[in-house]
């Protein structure tokens, strides 16, 4: 049957009458709306579109500004659910202007003859949940109202202009325009001084154009913007080859990439680069005029890592120097407060140039704020400048202000949703909120959206929902609705993604940092487009994970619970492990497992820069034992940390935790000198704890010949490492010493009993498993040896040892005890802190740049390791996060960062 026929089959909808019952009502007839409402009809839902404009486009009917274009390039900026659309249009430019886009919407209204339901015209003035009926209720302006069973918001993530918060406003006498609502009739600028306010990506697209009109254009800037090269024309013959060569597998790609357009992940890092190769990665970056490309491309680190950000900030920054002759404008163009890419970029043709014509002024606002608008034009704290026309490119309240500020929602209860989200939005996968049955959001905060291509990301969503109404319905339910443990958990996880990017580093319109007064958070989901598909699949194939579903003659079904609690970057290091299907490691025997762990190793990024790396031997008890030696770029002498490596006293040498000495070498300007110690099955127990011993012993001796201090060492491991360096303290003591002033303790091994829960709770599944610590103790021990505390130093006197920090990961099976070592320290009077790094694993804490959200726990072993020197702190920009243990909300971050 034809769509047009099921829709009018099952439509309950009253001609004439004041309600109209439909199964769903989805308000916007953008790209959203426009397929949700293609695909809620062919799965047979009665449906209605309510849209405020008189035709279909949504974001792009309203933006029609002058130079309004896409910046991601329209070949992946479309609809992809139907090959034959897709060959039935051509895009003619690389970055389509807006009347093109709007006329493919229109394209595709008529294709799938969308208009017959869709009222234009429509604004919906309030929704209220009813619960006897388990419907929505809405009420329009235009007088009947809508009762329908699910209702879906697709009102765009930046529909709702902003305020421009400015006096004076209304008594300007002359033209007023705002870009996000740009009037249909052509506006006459020509002869006009024109000033524009607000250089984001609305403002840098219709600088260009507004200077080339006008007789005078100033702008007004408060902050400025990275704007890169469109570079416009036909659409890249490279790309369009990939696309043609084979679509699907292009279009697969995209939808399990991280932004939503097929570029493969980079694995170079910054610092393995030269100057003259990062050089030269930007100049073909820039000359290509690809956001994503250029945001995405360059190197490995240049989105997470503040350092590797700003050698790419760095280089932008002079290409604005390069094309902006006079000095001091090129240099209020340049921004310095924020990372490149932490606020959205802009794509621009000629912006940067424009500021070189005769007929444009640069106002920098940061100097001279605007104190009002008058009748003839604006009043900065310095000047008056008289103009005909002034328009705002001021931006949006976004992501929220679509939702919130349009009409009242009221929820379960008579529960008012901005209530509920006065502190900032809370949803579950950024589609639904706990409290508001049957309600859904397309591109909702906390979902991907506007760090994607939205073509992709509305694709999934609308994919996601309307699969999920499919299965409701076939299951007898009726209603649905989030947890709010599930929505907590939600909010977790975006606290964790949010740690992982820099957009916490920026006071921006994805923080909510634009309108004043609005809650601070990282609103879109920085997870990447890929993860959020993967975690919106498992939640329906994992019962609805998190969602309660009821109806009529059903039982109710609640699978509770939150979806991710690992780390983001644990999660996709734990699928990637998961699927390459490995046998367990103990399975290869000894040296097999070290061959593994050597290969594996080799394929992680290369560790960063220090001062110096001397690889050297020492006398052990029994002959020579190798170290590595990490020495910081400031001049010495440096305490020095005697570091033992992890794996089970039979795998790894002195540079198998190569990055995380290099990185603690760093962040403490310490010396780190790694020791070779001798393993199992080879040299048994009490082998690897006396070579401990005797090299600590040896390096507090040699430590001036090493460019140490004299004096106390500290003591560091991870691991079976860090039950090395718990022992060595315990032997220090006893034996007369050396002098050790700390001890940090990565997930150390410290008793031989397998008996405390996380060694059944994490058994298996994250990578060190319990059978495999099994292999270890009895390769390394024989059972009467184990209580000995120097194979289980929970079971020594703690007295009187040095203090410790001990860290412990959430998913390890060590967990336990690690814990129960840290409350034994306390108990003896040992000053002790423990950090439960929450969704870690075993390995989170070594695999540096990697597992990235370990950062702020490295920062503050660093820090331990300062006082226990006794030095002072040395926090930088960027280390600001989640502390290990406790959880910030993502509003929390942003304001940390503001
Ligand atoms: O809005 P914005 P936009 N006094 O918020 C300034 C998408 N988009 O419409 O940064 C003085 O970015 C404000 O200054 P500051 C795209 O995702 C895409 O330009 O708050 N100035 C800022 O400079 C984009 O990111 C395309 O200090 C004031 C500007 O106004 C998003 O939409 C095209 C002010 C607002 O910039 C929003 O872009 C266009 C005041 N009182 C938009 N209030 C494409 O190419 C605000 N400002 C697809």
């Amino acid at each position: 049957m034809p769509d047009a026929m099921v829709a009018a089959s099952l439509s309950e909808a009253t001609s004439g009458g004041t309600t109209q019952q439909v199964d769903v009502a989805v308000v916007g007839a953008g790209f959203a709306g426009l397929y949700l409402l293609h695909r809620l009809r062919k799965a047979g839902f009665t449906t209605v579109v309510l849209e405020e404009a008189d035709d279909v486009g949504g974001t792009w009917y309203w933006n029609r500004y002058p130079g309004a274009r896409c910046d991601i390039q329209t070949i992946d900026y479309s609809y992809t659910f139907d090959p034959e659309l897709e060959s039935a249009w051509k895009w003619s430019e690389k970055y389509a202007t807006q009347p093109e886009i709007l006329r493919y919407f229109g394209f595709v209204a008529d294709r799938y003859d969308l208009r017959r339901d869709i009222r234009f015209r429509t604004r919906i003035t309030a929704a209220t949940w009813d619960q006897a009926a388990e419907r929505w209720l809405l009420t329009t302006n235009e007088g009947a109202t809508v009762s329908c069973r699910y209702y879906v918001m697709a009102t765009g993530c930046l529909s709702a202009p902003k305020p421009p918060e400015i006096d004076g406003v209304k008594d300007f006498k002359g033209e007023v325009y705002f870009t996000g609502r740009w009037p249909h009739e052509e506006v006459e600028l020509a002869g006009k001084r024109v000033a524009v306010i607000g250089t984001g990506s609305s403002g840098i697209q219709s600088i260009p154009l507004i200077a080339e009109q006008a007789e005078h254009l100033t702008v007004f800037q408060r902050t400025p913007n990275f704007a890169l090269p469109a570079h416009n024309g036909p659409a890249p013959a490279d790309r369009v080859a990939l696309l043609q060569g084979d679509r699907a597998s292009y279009r697969e790609q995209a939808r399990w990439s991280l932004a939503g357009v097929p570029w493969p992940q980079q694995t170079a890092v910054s610092w393995q680069l030269s100057d003259a190769e990062r050089r030269e990665r930007l100049d073909e970056a820039w000359a290509k005029g690809d956001l994503v490309y250029i945001l995405t491309q360059l190197w490995a680190d240049q989105a997470v890592d503040v350092d590797g950000n700003a050698l790419l900030a760095d280089l932008i920054r002079e290409k604005i120097h390069e094309t902006v002759k006079d000095p001091e404008t090129a240099a209020a163009l340049t921004p310095h407060d924020h990372p490149f890419g932490a606020k959205r970029p802009c794509l621009d043709t000629n912006y940067y140039a424009t500021y070189n014509r005769p007929d444009v002024t640069l106002v920098n606002l940061r100097q001279e704020p605007i104190k009002s608008i008058t009748a003839s034009g604006i009043k900065t704290d310095e000047r008056t400048f008289d103009v005909d026309v002034i328009v705002f490119a001021t931006g949006f309240d976004a992501m929220t202000g679509a939702i919130m500020a349009v009409h009242p929602i009221t929820g379960r209860g008579g529960k008012s949703l901005s209530d509920v989200w006065a502190n900032g939005p809370q949803t579950y996968l950024g589609l639904t909120v706990a409290g508001f049955p049957n309600l859904f959001m397309i591109t909702g905060p906390g979902s991907p959206s506007v760090l994607s291509n939205m073509a992709v990301s509305i694709e999934q969503h609308v994919d996601w929902v309307v699969d999920r109404l499919i299965a409701m319905r076939e299951a007898g339910f009726t209603a649905i609705e989030a947890t709010e443990t599930a929505q907590a958990g939600w909010a977790r996880h975006m606290a964790d993604c949010a740690t992982l990017t820099l957009h916490r580093l920026a006071n921006t319109w994805y923080t909510g940092a634009n309108v004043p007064g609005k809650a601070l958070g990282v609103m879109p989901y920085t997870g990447g487009v890929g993860p959020y598909r993967s975690i919106c699949n498992e939640v329906a194939s994992g019962g609805m994970l998190g969602f309660r579903l009821t109806g009529p003659n059903v039982a109710e079904q609640c699978n509770d619970g939150e979806i991710v609690r690992l780390q983001p970057d644990v999660r996709l290091v734990l699928n990637m492990l998961a699927d390459m299907k490995l046998p367990p490691l103990e399975s290869f025997g000894a040296q097999g497992a070290r061959d593994f762990l050597a290969e594996f190793n080799a394929a992680r990024p290369a560790g960063r820069p220090v001062g110096e790396v001397v690889d050297g031997t020492l006398p052990g008890t029994d002959g020579p034992l190798p170290y590595r030696l990490y020495r910081p770029t400031t001049p010495g002498p440096h305490p020095i940390v005697v570091y033992f490596h992890g794996g089970g006293w039979v795998l790894g040498d002195q540079e198998s935790d190569d990055p995380f000495c290099r990185d603690m070498c760093r962040r403490t300007g310490m010396i780190f000198v790694s020791v070779g110690y001798r393993h199992a099955p080879e040299h048994r127990f009490p082998t690897a704890a006396e070579d401990g011993y005797a090299a600590t012993r040896w390096i507090a001796e040699h430590a001036a010949d090493l460019g140490g201090k004299p004096g106390p060492v500290m003591v560091a491991g991870w691991s079976a490492g860090a039950n090395i360096a718990a022992v060595t303290c315990q032997l220090a003591r006893d034996r007369g010493g050396p002098q050790i002033s700390g001890q940090l303790l990565v997930c150390p091994v410290t008793d031989c009993t397998f008996d405390r829960p996380s060694y059944s709770d994490n058994a298996t599944g994250y990578f060190l498993t319990r059978s495999l610590m099994y292999w270890f103790w009895d390769l390394y021990c024989s059972p009467a040896d184990r209580t000995d505390p120097r194979a289980s130093p929970l079971r020594g006197k703690l007295e009187g040892l040095p203090q410790a920090l001990v860290l412990t990961c959430e998913f390890d099976p060590l967990h336990d005890e690690g814990v129960a070592y840290a409350e034994a320290l306390a108990a003896a009077g040992v000053p002790v802190e423990q950090l439960n790094a929450r969704g870690h694993f075993h390995s989170s804490f070594t695999m540096v740049d990697v597992v990235i959200t370990t950062v702020s726990g490295r920062v503050q072993m660093a820090e331990a390791l300062r006082r226990f020197a006794g030095l002072p702190s040395e926090r930088r920009q960027g280390d600001e996060g989640v502390r290990p243990g406790r959880t910030a909300s993502p509003h929390e971050i942003a304001a940390a960062a503001g």
